[in-house]
């Protein structure tokens, strides 16, 4: 393996095959692993803690991990709904002694269904994803460690107190790397050390991974990465084009705080009410979702035009000004640059500003401060130029003081080499997902049609440069897209509730190709109405008749 191939991730599959066979040599704990010689789950738990694990058993450079604690959760323990399990926790060692270390939590549940799931984080990261929660954007009546997954994620490889706004890990290379891919497999692979430790070294079971948003981004990155870690992946709204969804950022705050144009909440719910008006009733139900996008954009510039103050100028909060529509545009109409990214990336698609999507969301909209501030935060100053502020400051120039308005995504100047470089360490824009397909995998990936953080249409062309890619007939074997009218970043007016994990399940165990899910609505007042969740590019139709309550009501529909 070359240095670049290791910066890369790639591994050889011999070398994975290696690292699987050393287990249980390592551990010396015979072919029963630790529950078989110890003889309980408790004892075996118990004997977890101290486990290390060399650096050569880690598919990527680290100075080696060891389990820092490992205890028995019992069933009926005040707080937990997950049943008996065995919460272990430990530390995976940089290299560079300078870099923080990757802190992850595995937990194995007594009635193990002999399937593992790694669950990725969100924004910048630096908490530890314990694994005993929901799947983001996937919630069920159960969770994942409760129905007997074995489920496990870290940190990324940094911690903040801040949690996932602050940028600053980014400034050490390797910290940089772990959150791009590399904790990925540091993770997978020191995980799989310790379950063949606890189960014997020829455990076997079915691997998967589940995100959304950064972690969305994470689940990506494992299959086009690291396929042969991976039997299937859950990736909700990811943050593929990380170099878009960061960039798109600096020009909004620009034309917000430099040129005069910020959007004032009222503002931002006028918007999201100029869509509705439009384009509500357009798939056959006036239910407060937007269903029927593509008709929607077909309306966007006269939606746009009954937004705009006369004259101009701002006249109040019934309208925008031309200043406050030009941050509407940029949002709406994305980025397009004249130099690539990696993958030959040149476009991040907008949002779907006149088609749904509510900016006045709390900490993931335009914000609520009309001052620009030295330290803009998502709550304040908008969630894309707070999080494009960090983007730009650490790991862009690596400037903590860099004034975000003065710079410019089209001309980066001195700065091109180093977003190109970055567009190559964090980011999930390979279409190429034949080997994942060649080992059997499968992905379902998700997107809400209303997301005001990761663009609608990026995750759209994600998937699009994947079908020129590959073609249908083969994409179709191993990825299943659903769009999601109504649904936004984790909000909105429709958030489905559904059950990805079985459906990915079924078609991973039984070649159950998922089709037409179901979607059980957990949006504040309207919560219990049914939805199909439609394979892209079809939407929801009101079939005319029937309770509008029920997805048997609806049709997937194209038109
Ligand atoms: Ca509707």
């Amino acid at each position: 393996m070359t240095a670049s191939q290791a910066a890369k991730g790639f591994l050889p599959l011999l070398a994975v095959a290696a690292v699987g066979a050393m287990a249980g040599q390592a551990q010396a704990q015979g072919s029963g692993g630790l529950l078989a010689s110890k003889g309980s789950p408790a004892a075996a738990c118990a004997a977890v803690a101290g486990t290390t694990i060399p650096a050569a058993q880690i598919g990527l450079p680290t100075s080696g991990a060891n389990v820092t604690s490992a205890t028995l959760v019992a069933a009926n323990a005040a707080g937990n709904a997950n049943g008996e399990f065995c919460l272990i926790k430990g530390a995976i060692h940089p290299v560079d002694k300078t870099a923080p270390d990757i802190l992850f939590q595995l937990n194995i549940p007594t009635n193990w269904n002999k399937r593992i799931l790694q669950i990725g984080g969100g924004g910048y990261n630096g908490t530890v994803v314990t694994g005993l929660g929901q799947l983001s954007f996937a919630p069920m009546p159960t969770t994942p460690l409760a129905r007997g997954y074995a489920t496990y994620g870290s940190d990324s490889g940094h911690q903040s107190a801040q949690g996932t706004t602050d940028a600053s890990f980014a400034l050490n290379a390797e910290a940089l790397t772990n959150y791009g891919y590399a904790s990925i497999k540091k993770t997978h692979d020191a995980v799989g050390q310790i379950l063949r430790a606890y189960f014997g070294p020829s455990v076997a079971y079915k691997s998967y991974f589940g995100g959304a948003s950064t972690g969305g981004r994470e689940s990506l990155t494992a299959v086009e990465r690291f396929p042969a870690d991976y039997d299937g992946a859950y990736v909700g709204a990811p943050t593929a084009i990380f170099w878009g969804l960061r960039m798109i950022g600096l020009p909004v705050g620009k034309e917000a705080y430099g040129a005069g144009g910020y959007i004032n909440p009222a503002k931002q719910a006028l918007m999201f009410k100029a869509s509705a008006d439009a384009c509500d009733a357009m798939d056959g139900l006036k239910d407060n979702i937007i269903s029927n996008v593509p008709a929607c954009k077909a309306k966007a510039a006269a939606t746009r035009a009954a937004l705009r103050c006369p004259g101009g100028a701002d006249t109040g909060d019934t309208c925008l000004s031309d200043a406050q529509l030009k941050v509407a545009d940029t949002l709406h109409s994305g980025l397009t640059l004249s130099y690539a990214m990696a993958h030959n990336s040149t476009r991040y698609p907008g949002y779907n500003v006149f088609e749904g999507a509510d900016f006045n969301t709390p900490a993931l909209g335009l914000g609520s401060s009309k001052a620009n501030a030295p330290e803009p935060t998502t709550a304040a100053n908008g969630y894309l130029f707070a999080q494009g502020t960090q983007w730009v400051r650490y790991f862009v120039t690596q400037n903590p003081n860099f004034d975000p308005l003065s710079f410019d995504p089209l001309k980066p100047g001195q700065y091109q080499k180093r977003v190109v470089d970055l567009s190559a360490i964090v980011g999930a824009t390979d279409p190429d997902l034949s080997a994942f397909k060649a080992r059997g995998g499968k992905v379902i990936m998700m997107q809400g049609l209303t997301d005001t953080a990761v663009s609608p249409n990026g995750t759209i062309a994600v998937y699009e440069a994947m079908l020129q890619k590959m073609g249908k007939a083969n994409l179709d074997q191993v990825m299943r897209f659903y769009t999601v009218p109504g649904f936004g970043h984790g909000n909105g007016v429709f958030v489905p509730e559904w059950d990805v994990l079985g459906a990915l399940d079924a078609w991973v165990t039984n070649g159950k190709a998922p089709g037409t899910l179901i979607g059980t609505d957990r949006a504040q007042g309207t919560a219990g109405r049914t939805r199909p969740l439609c394979v892209y590019p079809a939407w929801p139709k009101y079939n005319g008749s029937g309770d509008p309550k029920s997805a048997a009501s609806f049709t997937c529909a194209t038109s």
